[in-house]
């Protein structure tokens, strides 16, 4: 079954991006940072020189397939004491880089969309997959309130995101995320339980074979 965006002749095109309703609360912004991707690409450059990407390791004593590293006031980050935010780069012992003015204006754009005026993210985690690697099953729930929404922006190869209901037993769904697409989980989706099956082979024309995703989020 074909399962990519509707073919249109070469002449058109969309004007507004695509929005998809997931759940009470949150939103897919099919598209909505491919304009900004370029720029993205080069603040995330800079981010991964001063604090690069790195497999952590589980409280039991897992290496995540996933490599990740932050910026912002705090980062999100995982050792065999715990999950916890933290002011400074475990690697480093140096603060996380600033948050880069186009991810906190896009992520604060997003929002407001989807019905989160006022959003300003004091965390983006920011995570690597590469072909195989995937994020089991998971809730978000080491930031201090849930108010706040969580958005996330998929840059490079497309990946199958999971979600499912606010018990893990609620049989998850599934929808393709692709280069540029943005998405809000806010109010009761917030703590829905979601993941991202093992990334497919491929070959991105800006980023090569890797999918890049950030999430913003309030933690303090
Ligand atoms: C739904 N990351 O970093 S972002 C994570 O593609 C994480 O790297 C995935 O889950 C990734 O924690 C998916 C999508 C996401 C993030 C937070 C959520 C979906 C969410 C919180 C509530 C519900
Ligand atoms: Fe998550």
């Amino acid at each position: 079954m074909r399962r990519s965006r509707r073919v249109v002749a070469p002449d058109l095109f969309w004007d507004a991006p695509s929005r998809l309703v997931l759940g009470d609360g949150a939103v897919l912004l099919g598209g909505f940072a491919c304009q900004e991707g370029a720029a993205l690409l080069r603040a995330l450059a800079a981010v991964a020189e001063a604090a690069p990407f790195r497999h952590m390791v589980t409280p039991g004593g897992h290496c995540m397939s996933v490599a990740m590293t932050n910026c912002g006031a705090v980062g999100w980050v995982t050792d065999r004491t715990g999950y916890r935010y933290d002011r400074t780069d475990p690697e480093s012992g140096l603060p996380w880089p600033e948050m880069p003015g186009v991810f906190a204006d896009l992520a604060a754009e997003a929002a407001a969309q989807a019905g989160f005026a006022g959003f300003m993210p004091d965390a983006c985690l920011i995570n690597r997959y590469e072909p195989g690697a995937r994020l089991s099953l998971h809730q978000d729930k080491d930031e201090r309130g849930f108010d706040a929404p969580i958005v996330l922006v998929s840059l490079g190869l497309p990946a199958t995101f999971l979600f499912g209901g606010v018990k893990r037993s609620d049989p998850p769904r599934r929808v393709a995320l692709r280069h540029g697409d943005v998405a809000v989980w806010g109010g009761p989706s917030r703590l829905a339980f979601h993941g991202v099956a093992p990334l497919a082979e491929g070959e991105h024309p800006m980023l090569g074979r890797q999918r890049i995703n950030l999430t913003f989020r309030r933690a303090l």
